[in-house]
């Protein structure tokens, strides 16, 4: 037997852990039941989300996502805020391997009370992973966690969308000589509002310095519209260095977002372009439930391959089924 989906919202309102990691799980349930509870959970909630600082942290494997978090999320508790790291890896197998999988290098992080650390969603799921996040992510707030930082290694289309539903998106990097983008991924430092070139810290401390104005000159390249432009610095995760200088960046964003209403249009936009993608993704479930379509699709495509209609008047045929 399945367990009941009942979600008691006032414990998770009063910010019950237990409580919190139900809803989450009724959230990433596909079960059509489930999904309707979930909705129905996210409606009466949403009055009290919105009031969290949204993180978005990238950056190739090994660059130290999860020592600057666990860094990072013990700086804020100390400060006396509540964390939740979430995370999408849409590369995680349904088995449950999965970034923040294992929690061992956010060991202490994970032992604080403030703190709330969830893996990523298992991949396949009806509407991907990141769909999944975004609505934990509401939960989070509502529970009344006042930072949530979403991490993603990064993979396909994963950075656009975690950079969607953010406030704040930072690219970690590491110090690196090379006068090229090492591995940054064309249209990321479009993308982001600060790259943080990590593991400043010993004998790399003079070569992140380097690193800093390199991309510091490339970042002047860019062109913005916005009242932010981008900002490049450096920290030590593993020493705890600059971390506070890093949130200290993160809060100043957000107190002249909120003053000039940046951050209300982007979130806005952030919304209104969600809506769009469900959308899509309602339509393409209904084409593909829908059984004359089923039905008729492989002779459509026969004609269309074989040159004897036009891709235009299938796709009409398929859309005047619905
Ligand atoms: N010297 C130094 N080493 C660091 C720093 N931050 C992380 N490391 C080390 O770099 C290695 C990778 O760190 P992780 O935090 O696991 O990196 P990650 O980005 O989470 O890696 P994936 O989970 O594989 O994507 C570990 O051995 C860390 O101890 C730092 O600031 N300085
Ligand atoms: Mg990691």
């Amino acid at each position: 037997m399945a367990t009941s989906p009942a979600v008691d919202v006032t414990r998770l309102l009063a910010g019950e852990r237990r409580t919190l990691a139900k809803a989450i799980t009724l959230i990433e349930s596909t079960r059509d039941d489930h999904q309707q509870a979930a909705q129905g959970l996210l409606e009466s909630v949403l009055p009290h989300t919105g009031r969290s600082v949204r993180i978005g942290i990238t950056g190739i494997p090994g660059v130290g996502k999860s020592t600057f978090i666990e860094s990072f999320g013990l700086h804020l508790v100390k400060l006396g805020k509540k964390v939740a790291v979430l995370a999408v890896d849409p590369s995680s197998p349904i088995s449950g391997g999965s970034i923040l999988g294992d929690k061992t290098r956010m060991e202490l992080l994970s032992r604080e009370p403030h703190a709330f650390i969830r893996p990523s969603p298992s991949a396949g799921t009806l509407g991907g992973v990141a769909h999944k996040t975004r609505e934990t992510m509401l939960l989070c707030e509502a529970a009344g966690y006042d930072v949530v930082i979403v991490e993603t290694v990064g993979v396909g289309q994963s950075e656009y969308e975690v950079a969607s539903m953010v406030d704040f998106f930072l690219v970690l990097m590491l110090p690196n000589a090379g006068d090229e983008l090492q591995g940054i991924k064309k249209g990321i430092l479009e993308l982001a509002d600060a790259l943080v070139i990590n593991k400043a810290d010993g004998e790399s401390s003079n070569l992140a310095e380097r690193t800093r104005g390199h991309y510091q000159s490339a970042v002047n390249l860019l062109h913005y519209t916005t009242f932010w432009t981008p900002r490049v610095m450096t920290c030590s995760a593993l020493k705890h260095e600059r971390i506070d200088a890093v949130w200290g960046m993160i809060s100043d964003y957000r107190a002249e977002a909120e003053r000039n209403g940046f951050l209300a249009e982007k979130r806005a936009q952030q919304n209104t372009d969600w809506m769009k993608k469900l959308l899509h993704e309602m339509l393409e479930l209904r084409l593909s439930q829908n059984p004359q379509i089923r039905k008729l699709m492989p002779e459509l495509e026969r004609q269309v391959t074989a040159g004897s209609m036009t891709p235009y008047a299938a796709a009409r045929q398929v859309v005047s089924l619905l």
